[in-house]
């Protein structure tokens, strides 16, 4: 059985989700970031891992996407120009989104408090309503890539969660409709209630 180690309050809730929707069992190790549990799974401390029989994975995103590929769920095949369409938008994800964030967390609670320059998350604010702007706009069918729920959904929808708790600019209404139809799916729901 998989195990994914940390905690659906972290970047491990997208694994979560990804094993939900492959309909795949798992165990989750809890593990704080830092801690000394997630450091036997990563040197560096951070979460989330996904332990895979021998093999230990780290980095949310690449264990999503191995995940998708192992079950040949939610992704193009690899070697496809679909695949390299929907790498560019995880790609973007990570750029627009989750990095936003994740600077915004470093200067609001990450970095000790002499690093931290808490004026900059106006301005991460600002860049964040913008890419969400640009997603409205490029969301053509029901889900980010078309017709068929793929990685880039999971992972938008969980920055978008992210940000709703970092306070964040509320997005426009067309990307909220579809976030919410997200968070409806069972997949969704059965991480949320795992973890309540
Ligand atoms: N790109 C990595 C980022 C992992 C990451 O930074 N995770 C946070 C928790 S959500 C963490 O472990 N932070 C501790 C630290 O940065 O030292 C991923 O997507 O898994």
């Amino acid at each position: 059985m998989y195990q994914v180690i940390g905690t659906a309050k972290t970047r491990a809730f997208r694994v979560m989700w990804m094993l939900e929707e492959l309909g795949q069992p798992y165990e989750v190790i809890p593990a704080a970031p830092r801690s000394d549990e997630a450091k036997q799974y990563n040197p560096s401390g951070k979460i989330p891992a996904l332990v895979d029989g021998a093999h230990v994975l780290t980095d949310s995103v690449a264990i999503m996407q191995y995940l998708a590929d192992k079950h040949g769920r939610l992704t193009a095949p690899a070697g496809t120009p679909d695949r390299a369409r929907q790498d560019a938008m995880l790609f973007w994800l990570i750029d627009e989104f989750d990095a936003i964030l994740w600077a915004a967390a470093k200067h609001s609670f990450v970095f000790p408090e002499d690093r931290r320059v808490p004026q900059i998350k106006d301005s991460l604010k600002a860049e964040f309503a913008q890419a969400a702007m640009t997603l409205s706009e490029r969301l053509e069918g029901p889900f980010l890539m078309g017709e068929e729920i793929s990685v880039p959904d999971l992972l938008a929808v969980h920055c978008l969660n992210w940000a709703i708790g970092a306070k964040f600019p509320e997005v426009d209404e067309r990307l909220a409709k579809w976030a919410s139809r997200l968070r409806d799916r069972p997949a969704f729901k059965a991480v949320r209630a795992r973890s309540a």
